[in-house]
C-alpha cells in the first residue's frame, strides 16, 4: 500500500477542451506526490432540470457565448490552491473543499463544469496512486458486476428536429448472460432498426442524434415503440424477453404550464390522461422503465403512475432529482419513486453523487449511471457504474465515440475481471 504522502495532490490544471456537440467544456488534470494521475472532462445536458448546477459559460462573442474560460480560471486560480496538499485518497475532504469555496445552492460561483472536471480528476488520480483500476478504488475487490445498458436507439424531444414528444426511446439488452454479448444484441437491433428505418422513411431518416440513436421523421409515441418491436423481431429476438424498452421522456419538455397539458402526439393531455395514455402504452410493449414521465413540478403523478403499475415498470426520476440526496430522499419516503438517474455533473461533486448512490441503494431503489447529451471521450461513469455495482448504465446508442468508449471501457473492465464478471440482466429491473 501506498504512503499516505503519496497521495498528496501535487499539480491541478484545467483548460478549455469540446465535448460532442462543439462546444467548449473544461478538462482538468490532477497528479499526486506519486505521479499518480487522473483527468476528467465536464459533461453537458441539453435538457436540464432546474434545480441543477448550472455551467459557468463566457458568453459574449466567442464560441458564440459558449465558452469555459471563466470555469478553467475558476479551476486554476481557486479550485487548485486550495486543494494542491490535500490527499486525493479523502477524496471527500476535498470536495467538501471545492463546495465551500463555491458556497452556492448550485455550483453557480465556480461552474457546475470547473466542480465536476475536478472532483473526477481528483478520484482519477487518487485511484491511479493506488494502482487500481478506478471502478476497484471506489468499490474494492467485491466490485464485480457490469450493469444493463439503457440504450438510446430513437431520439426525440430536445434532442431531435423530428415531432416525437418523448425524448429517448431505449433498449436494454438483459437477455445475455455476458456484458459482450448484451453489447453484440444491441448493435444487431441497432443495425436492424436502421435498415428498416430507412425502408419506411428514407435515407435521412438514419440521421443520427445527439446521443447516436436515430431521428425519424415520426409523429406518435407508438409509431416508435412499433419501430423498436419490429426491429427487435427481425434481429431474431424477443422483445419482453431478451430485450426491454425504456423511455425517457423528460416530459417537462413537452409541458405546457399555461393550459396545463402535456403536448404529446399532436394531442394536449391533462396529467390525469397522461397517467392513462402511459398504462396504454405499457400494456401495449414491453416497457419497463420510464424516466421523468411527468414534469418535475408533478410529483404527485408521478406517485400515482407508479401506484399503477408497481412491480411492472420502474418509474425514474431524473430532471425530478437532480442528484441531490435531500430529494431522492423525500421522494423514496414518499413513494414517488423506483429510482433516479446519477449525473455528477447535475450536482457538481462526485462525493455528492456518490450520497445519492448510496441512499437509493440503501432503499433497495435504482441507481442508474447516466452520460449526458453533450459527452466526450471520459470513460469515468463506466467506473461508477461498475464500482457501485448499480447495474443499471445510461449512455446512448452503441455508435460516436463519445457513447461507445463508456461501452469499450465496461467490454475492458469486464475483460480484466474474467471469470468473476457478472452481467447484471433481468435482476436489474427487479424489485
Ligand atoms: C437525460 C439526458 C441524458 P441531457 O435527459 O436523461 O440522456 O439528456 O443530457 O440533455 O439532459
Ligand atoms: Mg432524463
Amino acid at each position: 500500500m501506498r504512503e499516505v504522502d503519496e497521495f498528496t495532490i501535487k499539480f491541478v490544471r484545467g483548460i478549455q477542451v469540446l465535448d460532442s456537440r462543439g462546444d467548449p467544456t473544461v478538462e482538468v488534470t490532477v497528479v499526486t506526490e506519486a505521479g499518480g494521475m487522473g483527468r476528467a472532462i465536464a459533461p453537458a445536458g441539453a435538457s436540464r432540470g432546474r434545480l441543477e448546477a448550472v455551467d459557468l459559460r463566457d458568453g459574449g462573442k466567442d464560441y458564440r457565448g459558449r465558452g469555459v474560460l471563466r470555469a478553467v480560471e475558476a479551476v486554476n486560480k481557486y479550485i487548485a490552491p486550495a486543494i494542491i496538499g490535500m490527499n486525493s485518497f479523502m477524496y471527500r475532504n476535498v470536495d467538501r473543499k471545492i463546495i465551500e469555496l463555491d458556497g452556492t445552492e448550485n455550483k453557480a460561483r465556480l461552474g457546475g463544469n470547473a466542480c465536476t472536471a475536478t472532483s473526477l480528476a481528483v478520484i482519477n488520480a487518487a485511484a491511479d496512486t493506488a494502482g487500481l483500476p478506478l471502478f476497484q478504488f471506489i468499490g474494492g475487490s467485491r466490485a464485480r458486476t457490469l450493469p444493463v445498458p439503457l440504450m438510446n436507439v430513437i431520439n426525440g424531444g430536445a434532442h431531435a428536429g423530428n415531432k416525437l414528444s418523448i425524448q429517448e426511446f431505449m433498449i436494454a439488452p438483459v437477455g445475455a448472460d455476458t456484458f459482450h454479448d448484451a453489447i453484440k444484441i444491441a448493435v444487431e437491433v441497432y443495425k436492424t432498426l436502421k435498415e428498416l428505418l430507412k425502408a419506411t422513411y428514407g435515407a435521412s431518416a438514419i440521421n443520427v442524434g445527439d446521443e447516436g440513436g436515430f431521428a425519424p421523421p415520426m409523429t406518435s409515441t407508438r409509431d416508435a415503440l412499433q419501430a423498436l418491436y419490429k426491429a427487435v423481431s427481425v434481429a431474431g429476438y424477443e422483445p419482453g424477453s431478451d430485450v426491454y424498452f425504456a423511455l425517457d421522456a423528460a416530459a417537462s419538455h413537452f409541458y405546457d404550464p399555461s393550459e396545463k397539458k402535456y403536448l404529446i402526439d399532436e394531442r394536449k393531455l391533462k396529467p390525469l390522461e397522461l397517467v392513462e395514455y402511459y398504462i396504454d402504452i405499457i400494456n401495449e410493449y414491453p416497457v419497463k422503465l420510464i424516466e421523468d414521465p411527468f414534469s418535475e413540478d408533478h410529483p404527485e403523478y408521478f406517485k400515482m403512475l407508479r401506484s399503477k403499475v408497481r412491480g411492472k415498470v420502474l418509474i425514474i426520476g431524473d430532471d425530478l432529482t437532480v442528484t441531490r440526496a435531500s430529494r431522492i430522499s423525500k421522494f423514496i419516503s414518499e413513494e414517488i419513486i423506483d429510482g433516479a438517474i446519477i449525473k455528477v455533473n447535475q450536482v457538481g461533486t462526485f462525493s455528492e453523487a456518490e450520497d445519492s448512490i448510496r441512499v437509493l441503494l440503501r432503499n433497495d431503489r435504482k441507481a442508474i449511471v447516466s452520460h449526458r447529451s453533450g459527452d466526450s471521450e471520459d470513460v469515468t461513469i463506466a467506473h461508477i457504474a461498475v464500482g457501485f455495482e448499480t447495474g443499471l448504465i445510461k449512455t446512448g446508442a452503441p455508435a460516436r465515440s463519445e457513447r461507445t468508449s463508456k461501452y469499450n471501457e465496461l467490454l475492458r473492465i469486464e475483460d480484466y475481471l474474467g471469470g468473476d464478471a457478472i452481467y447484471s440482466g433481468k435482476n436489474a429491473f427487479l424489485r
